[in-house]
């Protein structure tokens, strides 16, 4: 198809179409509008308006199953533990993302990750655990009630955003499935599914298919560290990591890993996907800290979406993202510029 017919088709007047990355940019933002409006809009739970969630009309919610949606619309805020910063844009939480399995630009999961399907859904427990097993995600969530929690998300890249979640606590999750002594450490690992996700397909990836990612037992059992199944008063969309992720607050986003298959309990320190592809980049801690430079760039400060070029909104990146009162007793005495 040549440039013009592509513009008229997208009725884009020529004085914006400036040079082909533009164009492309462009035509990446209308494929994922028009995907994102295609799905049909349900009303959505009565928590997500208590909550005050704006979600404009023209932009998809994902209720999710029935059975996960009278659970979500019981959430109860936890006001203790969410953080007052102004929210990311509900646009912004759903078309800016990192989910690799769909491709890499931001763009790419809202644009691929529209039709992954995500129920029914299998988790399995495994390793030095009292009752391992293989089941299905609705007895997983069975007996925990969600909290709607607001917390900071710190992107290893420099950018970040303020995201409600609804979730419950991973330590709730781990002393149901009884990990034995030897259990120092947990893996998680997302789903490999190579006709659903493009990029584990493709033979130039950087990563070595599954993603996997893990916390040391103490760092699993924090309160913070929460078991993701919603957002926005709603169900996680796909490119968010339906139907259930990790959340850790004061760690670099990919230690937040999507869609999880697997839960497992070991005696050692896991493998973790980044560590694996660039060891002298990402380490097993990962732990936000203004005063540890990645090796190619500064992580003083970030960019907090929503953020242009004429409005970039830089803020300090704090220790821990915020959550030193929390969570920096769990490394006391570790030199975290070698433990990063
Ligand atoms: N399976 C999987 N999980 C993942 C990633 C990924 O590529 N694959 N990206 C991580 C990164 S780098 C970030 S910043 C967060 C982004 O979460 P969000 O898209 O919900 O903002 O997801 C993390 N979890
Ligand atoms: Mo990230």
């Amino acid at each position: 198809m040549s440039k013009r017919l592509i513009r008229d088709a997208l009725n884009i007047p020529s004085s914006e179409i400036t040079s082909e990355s533009v164009y492309k940019q462009r035509r990446r933002l209308m494929q994922a509008a028009l995907s994102a409006a295609v799905l049909p809009a349900f009303a959505f739970p009565s928590f997500a308006r208590a909550a005050g969630y704006e979600i404009p009309d023209d932009l998809p919610r994902y209720p999710g199953p029935v059975w996960l949606r009278q659970k979500l619309a019981s959430a109860v805020r936890n006001a203790e533990l969410s953080v007052s910063d102004e929210l990311a844009p509900y646009y912004h939480a759903i078309t800016h993302n990192n989910f690799y399995e769909f491709g890499t630009d931001k763009r790419d999961p809202v644009r691929y990750a529209q039709k992954f399907k995500t129920d029914p859904w299998k988790v399995e427990i495994s390793g030095e655990v009292a009752k391992p097993g293989n089941y299905n995600l609705e007895d997983i969530l069975a007996p925990h009630a969600l909290e709607d929690r607001v917390y900071r998300l710190r992107c290893v890249e420099a950018w970040s955003m303020v995201i409600p979640w609804l979730g419950f606590p991973l330590a709730e999750l781990i002393k149901r499935f009884e990990p034995t002594s030897k259990a120092k450490y947990v893996q998680f690992t997302t789903i490999l599914d190579k006709e659903q996700m493009s990029e584990q397909r493709s033979s130039f990836g950087t990563i070595d298919w599954p993603y996997v990612e893990g916390l040391r037992m103490d760092e699993a059992m924090n309160p913070l560290t929460l078991m993701a199944v919603g957002m926005y008063g709603n169900a996680l969309p796909p490119q968010n990591g339906a139907p259930l992720r990790l959340v850790v607050p004061w760690k670099y986003g990919f230690k937040s890993i999507k869609s999880i298959v697997r839960i497992h309990f070991s005696e050692t320190m896991p493998e973790t996907s980044w560590n694996i592809t660039a060891p002298k980049e990402y380490g097993f801690y990962a732990n936000v800290n203004p005063a540890v430079d990645h090796p190619r760039w500064s992580q003083a400060t970030e960019r907090r979406l929503p953020s242009s070029l004429l409005s970039p909104n830089i803020v300090d990146t704090l220790p821990f993202n915020g959550y030193a009162d929390q969570v920096a007793h769990l490394y006391k005495g570790m030199d975290l510029s070698k433990w990063f």
